[in-house]
């Protein structure tokens, strides 16, 4: 089997410092969780810019602030957030791929998300797949519920977005798919023979649905953004620990985990 492609989702725009104590925020601290969650097996770091106060912003110097530190730190692959936060503009949630990451998300549809709606107009997601492609810029396609991956194969078939794709099915979010196994096991009869794809389970979900990536022959996202807690009850130290559980999950099963190089070879990008 395949390598395992472990990502780490480090921030996210929703978590607090009062529901998670060790949240990377500033991008020195996001640098420095990168760096460990890379050394644990992690060869891409999902990432959201937030200012100092914890405020969520997709302000491009913000991200470059957080590509240029990680880099420097070590060889992981930086995936940028154009999903934000609910509410902010499409313009708003596009800047950081201005900065020409090697890899950033796009969100296949609109969803309620929790108490709020997360809102992705088919015009905006088609300038955000466009400008990505353009730019160079390696997409994970963000799949929250069912209707989100019939539209990643209607868009494929006329053309709008081309292989090989990537899909991040996101399982769990309240008002959306549920974290359940039937729920992946149907998305994943759903996809294109020759795409890849990783699970990320919100909450409780996380480490049940990487379970069964692992088994499976996906990929795997943990981290803050989705689940703050190691187990129930128990809050998670770092994000590093969560990637440390799920590395060592797929060695007992004796599916090596991939490096940020053997990810970029699997995923088709560039070297
Ligand atoms: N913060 C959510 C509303 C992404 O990063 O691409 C959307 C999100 C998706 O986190
Ligand atoms: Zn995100």
């Amino acid at each position: 089997m395949e390598k395992l492609i472990i990502t780490a989702a480090l921030t996210g725009a929703e978590v607090t410092r009062e529901q998670q104590p060790n949240l990377p925020i500033t991008p020195d601290e996001i640098a420095d969780a990168a760096f460990e969650c890379a050394k644990a097996g992690a060869a891409i770091v999902h990432v959201h810019g937030r200012y100092d106060d914890g405020t969520p912003t997709q302000d491009k110097e913000v991200y470059r602030q957080i590509i240029t530190k990680v880099r420097e730190r070590c060889d992981v692959i930086v995936q940028v957030s154009t999903g934000g936060a609910v509410g902010m503009t499409a313009q708003e949630r596009l800047a950081p791929v201005t900065l020409k990451p090697e890899m950033a998300t796009l969100s296949m549809g609109s969803v309620n998300f929790g108490n709020d709606v997360f809102m992705n107009h088919p015009d905006d997601m088609d300038i955000f797949a466009t400008t990505m492609k353009d730019l160079g810029v390696k997409i994970e396609y963000e799949v929250f519920d069912t209707g989100m991956i019939t539209t990643v194969n209607r868009w494929l078939k006329k053309g709008l977005i081309t292989a090989p794709l990537h899909v991040d099915f996101v399982l769990g979010i309240p008002g959306a798919m549920a974290g359940t196994p039937e729920a992946l096991m149907y998305m994943r009869s759903q996809l294109p023979a020759d795409a890849s794809w990783t699970v990320a389970g919100i909450g409780a979900a996380q480490l049940p649905l990487a379970t069964m990536a692992i088994i499976l022959g996906g990929h795997v996202r943990v981290g803050f953004e989705d689940n703050v807690y190691y187990r129930k009850g128990e809050l998670a130290n770092s994000n590093a620990q969560l990637v440390e559980r799920v590395a060592r999950i797929s060695r007992e099963h004796d599916r090596a985990v991939a490096t940020p190089d053997e990810a970029r070879k699997i995923l088709g990008m560039p070297a």
